[in-house]
């Protein structure tokens, strides 16, 4: 029996209609971040991402390809997997939405649907756009058809036939018989849940956007397509199978056991379901916040607890897609800027929810500033210092010379630590603000910079020696003498100094292991802690003093390189 509490979280799954690209792996990324915040913190966290597989986006491109749309989703499945694990990425679960799991929990879902009334046949007739694959309504063509007038540019083809308000490509014209659920049906509890849980939709500007969308009125929605077969079967429906959105919603529940006989899975079902949280970009918040939980509802299932939509990542000032070729390849950045450094550039700089400006330009000045030139010089600094003055072995400082040193020469970092920094980085990360949770971390990292500048180990190095030199000259052991004067050596304040510096260091590996797993394992690894404890379960051991003595420290080479322009 696990007592833990559950955190389950999910990113979209992508359509494998290509390869990943810089958005799909910015959503994925930052949802391992957040998995290894609460697996750190002792949740017991699930983390699902995965593929969308069917619909008619990928039968035309498999076909387009000259191959079958089995054919060809298996063959880009793996690109996916080799990415994520490329950068790091540790999920729980990846779901795919051909797999038999996923297909019996549609079914089901569809039958319990259809038995509760919510299900009706009826003509669909209106224009689909199969690269969104979304269908459109006349009053949204004419909202899009009227904004694009007030900019004087056209919304329609040279024949008249409409372009999609979305992507702007052409949508095609549909018109069959479909299977409907009575999505109007749920307008008022809708927006009665959004009210009774004002933190279901974040940020706020996304709630208000799909508050004002659900009070202008629902519609039922065309949930199956009867024109091609590249989806999950309707089984009261021949010839029928699932609008694809319908069918890629469901993963989030067949994922964790939804729709199996097997006691595990329906045991599975009951732990994990409800999950915590659907991490998405901001472009699938109607199909997460409105039609996604209005089917719950009519299935009678409990709702997410909470969906969060980040904004787009934009390269200059547009939405970076495949189909504009300003994408931009996650695996080369990463080799060029090390996996962490790929990782933290993406939750440093571009605030969560918000629309960011990406660069390489801009990302080679935050890697340099903050880890070549902050982190990674104060890990070397004071490793070094360590090997040089130390013997490469953490001190052992009586706790009264600790005590003494502290009310003298003050300990700005032990005050930063003890002054609340981790519960406003927790704070931080509880909030998907990656960006204000890394500044907290930083904010240790430069204090610790700073303080090696102002206590200067190497004057006090010099001092001590001369000072040991002094007492030698008198026929004094150092250590005794200390005893005598009942005070502290400038041996001691160097060691005092250079434990605080390694102990901030320790702190700040912790902090940032979430987001640069690799690069924290490897700085415990230096600081002698990896015999000790693991970097992943240690985040309760934020609490100042933790750093043991006599660990034997190791320099190593640079964590990262510093990059210049020719590099890029
Ligand atoms: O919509 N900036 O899949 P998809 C930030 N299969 N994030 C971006 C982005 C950008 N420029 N471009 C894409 C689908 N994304 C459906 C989802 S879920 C039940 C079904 C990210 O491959 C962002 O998370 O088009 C966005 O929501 C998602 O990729 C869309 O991925």
């Amino acid at each position: 029996m696990n007592n833990k509490e559950s955190f389950y979280l999910t990113t979209p799954i992508y359509y494998v209609n290509a390869a990943p690209h810089l958005g799909t792996a910015y959503s994925t990324v930052a949802a391992d971040a957040l998995a290894r915040f609460m697996r750190i913190t002792g949740k017991d966290t699930w983390f699902l991402t995965g593929l969308d597989e069917h619909g008619q986006k990928i039968a035309q491109t498999a076909e387009a390809e000259g191959k079958t749309p089995q054919a060809w989703v298996d063959e880009v499945a793996p690109q996916f997997k080799a990415a994520w694990e490329a950068l790091d990425i540790h999920y729980d679960d990846f779901i795919r939405t051909t797999e038999p799991r996923h297909i019996r929990g549609v079914q089901k879902f569809f039958e319990t649907l259809h038995d509760k009334g919510f299900i009706y046949k009826d003509v669909y007739e209106g224009y689909y756009c199969v690269s969104e694959e979304t269908f459109f309504s006349d009053e949204q063509l004419a909202e899009f058809a009227e904004a694009r007038a007030a900019e004087g540019l056209p919304s329609t083809q040279d024949d008249g036939s409409p372009l999609c308000p979305d992507c702007h490509r052409p949508l095609s014209f549909v018109q069959e018989e479909n299977l409907f659920f009575k999505l109007s049906a749920f307008e008022q509890p809708l927006l009665d849940y959004y009210e009774a849980n004002p933190d279901f939709i974040q940020p706020a500007i996304r709630r208000n956007e799909v508050i004002s969308f659900v009070k202008s009125g629902l519609r039922d929605l065309s949930v199956s397509r009867a024109s091609f077969d590249w989806g999950v079967p309707i089984p009261f429906a021949p010839g029928h199978v699932s609008y694809v959105w319908v069918d890629a919603l469901i993963n989030y529940i067949t994922a964790v056991g939804y729709g199996s006989n097997d006691p595990a899975d329906q045991e599975m079902f009951a732990r994990r379901w409800p999950a915590q949280l659907h991490l998405i970009g901001k472009d699938i918040i109607r199909f997460h916040c409105v039609i996604w939980p209005a089917m719950l509802m009519a299935a009678d299932l409990a709702l997410p607890h909470k969906v969060f939509a980040h904004g787009f990542l934009l390269t200059k000032g547009e939405k970076m897609s495949k189909s504009k070729g300003n994408a931009m390849d996650p695996l080369a950045l990463a080799r060029t800027f090390s996996v962490d450094g790929y990782r933290y550039y993406f939750l440093s700089d571009v605030q969560f929810g918000s629309d960011g400006s990406v660069s390489l330009e801009r990302m080679l000045q935050v890697y340099n500033a903050d880890l070549a030139n902050s982190w990674g010089n104060l890990c070397s600094r004071a490793l070094n210092m360590m090997a040089k003055y130390l013997d490469a072995t953490t001190p052992n400082l009586w706790e009264k010379t600790v005590k003494r040193l502290t009310q003298e020469r003050g300990n700005p970092l032990a005050a930063l630590v003890e002054g609340g920094l981790q519960s406003r980085y927790a704070a931080a990360f509880a909030r998907e603000d990656y960006s204000a949770a890394l500044a907290v971390v930083m904010e240790l990292v430069d204090a610790a910079n700073l303080y090696i500048e102002q206590s200067a180990p190497w004057k006090l190095a010099k001092a001590a020696a001369a000072e040991a030199e002094e007492a030698r000259g008198r026929g004094e052991d150092p250590v005794e003498a200390e005893e005598k004067a009942k005070a502290p050596t400038q041996a001691d304040h160097l060691a005092f100094v250079l434990y605080n510096v390694l102990e901030s260091m320790r702190i700040a590996a912790l902090l940032f292991a979430p987001v640069m797993p690799e690069t924290s394992a490897e700085v415990w690894r230096r600081l002698g802690l990896d015999a000790l404890f693991s970097v992943d379960d240690q985040a309760a051991a934020c609490v100042w003093g933790g750093l043991p003595a006599g660990l034997a420290t190791t320099v190593g080479t640079p964590l990262f390189m510093r990059l210049s322009e020719d590099d890029i």
